[in-house]
């Protein structure tokens, strides 16, 4: 049973979206994506986010660029946490889809990640589920645990570099 279900308005999003994915595969978790348009299959988006909560999803990620509207529609019609990934489709560099994004009414949120911020869509899905699952937080425990030591090793690398040229 798919946990968290990634839709993107077009296949032409996959490349970004890869990311988000890549870090669901990293944890173990399970997922589905599909490509559903706000605005070219409205229909099949409603559909899909009045069905997602009985099918067992936990979780939506919802990418899309330009007049990036995927997100708010869907979280129009579930209670699911919905996050919303801005791509960097257009002339204006993603502001449009974040802005479209982030700006929603009172009511219905959706969790707005940056643009093209694929990993951290991914990670945030994670976060949420961790919430009722102890492998999942300790994994993200050590996640951290990793990311911190490689900055340490960063900081080492460039404390060398100082003294090695003075
Ligand atoms: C949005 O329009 C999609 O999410 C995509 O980012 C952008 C361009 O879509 P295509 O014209 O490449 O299908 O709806």
């Amino acid at each position: 049973m798919a946990k968290v279900a990634i839709v993107m308005g077009s296949n032409s999003d996959l490349p970004v979206v890869k990311g988000a994915i890549d870090v669901l595969k990293s944890f173990g978790v399970d997922f589905e994506a599909h490509v559903i348009s706000a605005h070219r299959t409205p229909a099949k988006a409603e559909e899909f986010a009045k069905n997602a909560k009985a099918s067992g999803v936990k979780v939506i990620i919802a990418a899309a660029g330009k007049a990036a509207h995927l997100g708010g529609v869907i979280a129009a019609y579930t209670t699911l946490p919905v996050i919303a990934l801005p791509i960097k489709s257009s002339f204006m560099d993603g502001l449009d889809s974040l802005l479209s994004m982030v700006q929603m009414p009172t009511g219905i949120p959706v969790a707005t990640v940056g643009v093209n911020g694929s990993d951290n869509a991914g990670i945030l899905a994670v976060q949420m589920l961790a919430l009722s699952d102890e492998k999942l937080s300790e994994a993200l425990e050590k996640f951290k645990a990793d990311m911190a030591a490689a900055v340490d090793e960063k900081d080492k690398k460039l404390q060398k570099e100082l003294y090695d040229n003075i």
